[in-house]
């Protein structure tokens, strides 16, 4: 832990601390031979690298190459210069959490969830939706005051936002999972608009979910919060309860979770 003010200097570990060693893992569109391994390595020492181990090599596909390398790099980071939200759910169990509902809210917590834009990966979305859940953590459609949509995959945007605007949903669900061209901040950019449009942004729960989503990339691209790797449906459906109990001003804001975007943070948010 660092004072204020006092630098927390840190650099990757490899063997012993500081030493600087990273691991690196690509392909070259090239076929693999001594040449691709040490244009391998020439691309390293290009990136700044050096003290360069190719550690692993295999043929991708026709015509590419793998590549495992060992190298060192000078970096250095000051940690505590780091801002960056972060989503901290305070989380009660599924019986607790039920009970609050019943009491707190004293009616089901509507959530509706799709896999959005041209993304077929459903698998993400049913791991926080569906009764069978994830991990071990039961689903959204298995707690008893929730009732909980999952639209399946492809869904528009516009089409996941009217079904909710219909139910008077409590918390939207999008998924992402493919990134290639950055079409997930794309599609989540025009989810946002469209919500603005038809009046749901800032009244209900827009969460983002998938495996390059993160909180600090959900909320600068409009949403409430963001989801990665490893989230348990336990961990949303307590974000959605606390922001249900907030809405309702029965919950002051940030009693529950840390990580609005601060300032700086917020300032230096990339999208
Ligand atoms: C299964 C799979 C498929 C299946 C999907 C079947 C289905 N019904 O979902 C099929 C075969 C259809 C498929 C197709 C394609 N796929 Co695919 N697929 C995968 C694979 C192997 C697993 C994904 C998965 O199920 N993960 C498990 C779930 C549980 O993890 P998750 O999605 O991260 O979800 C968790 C969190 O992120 C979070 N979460 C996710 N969403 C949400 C939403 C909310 C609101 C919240 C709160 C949380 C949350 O909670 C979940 C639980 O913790 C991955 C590779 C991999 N190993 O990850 C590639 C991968 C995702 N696919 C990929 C690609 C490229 C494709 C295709 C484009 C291939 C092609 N050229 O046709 C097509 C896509 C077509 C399309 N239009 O979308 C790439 C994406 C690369 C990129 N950078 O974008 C990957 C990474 C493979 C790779 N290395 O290249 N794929």
């Amino acid at each position: 832990m660092s004072t204020k003010g006092e630098k927390e200097l840190i650099r990757a570990y490899g063997d012993r601390r500081d030493d600087g060693v990273v691991q690196l893992a690509f392909t070259l569109p090239v076929p693999m031979s001594e040449k691709a391994k040490e244009a391998a390595l020439l691309y390293c020492q290009k990136m700044g690298f050096h003290d360069i181990k190719i550690a692993a090599t295999e043929r991708a596909a026709d015509n590419y190459s793998f590549f495992i390398v060992y190298a060192h790099t000078k970096a250095v980071l000051d940690y505590a210069e780091i801002d960056t939200p972060e989503l901290v759910v305070k989380k009660l169990g599924f019986d607790d959490l039920n009970k609050v509902i019943e009491e707190q809210v004293g009616r089901r917590i509507v959530v509706f969830g799709a896999c959005t834009g041209t993304d077929t990966h459903t698998v993400g979305i049913d791991a926080i939706l569906n009764m069978k859940g994830y991990s071990g953590d039961y689903g959204l459609e298995r707690y008893p005051w929730f009732e909980a949509f999952n639209l399946g995959s492809q869904v528009p945007n516009v089409e996941l936002l009217r079904r909710a605007r219909e139910r008077n949903a409590d918390a939207v669900l999008v998924s992402q999972v493919v990134t290639q061209r950055d079409v997930h901040k794309d599609n989540s950019k025009q989810f946002i608009e469209e919500a603005k449009k038809m009046g749901l942004h800032g009244k209900v729960s827009l969460l983002l979910g998938g495996p390059r989503v993160d909180h600090k990339l959900a909320t600068s691209l409009g949403f409430d919060a963001g989801f990665g790797p490893g989230t348990k449906p336990s961990d949303v459906a307590n974000f959605v309860v606390h922001q249900v109990l907030q809405r309702m001003g029965k919950e002051e804001k940030g009693l529950h979770y840390e990580g609005e975007p601060t300032a700086k943070a917020a300032k230096g948010a990339k999208t």
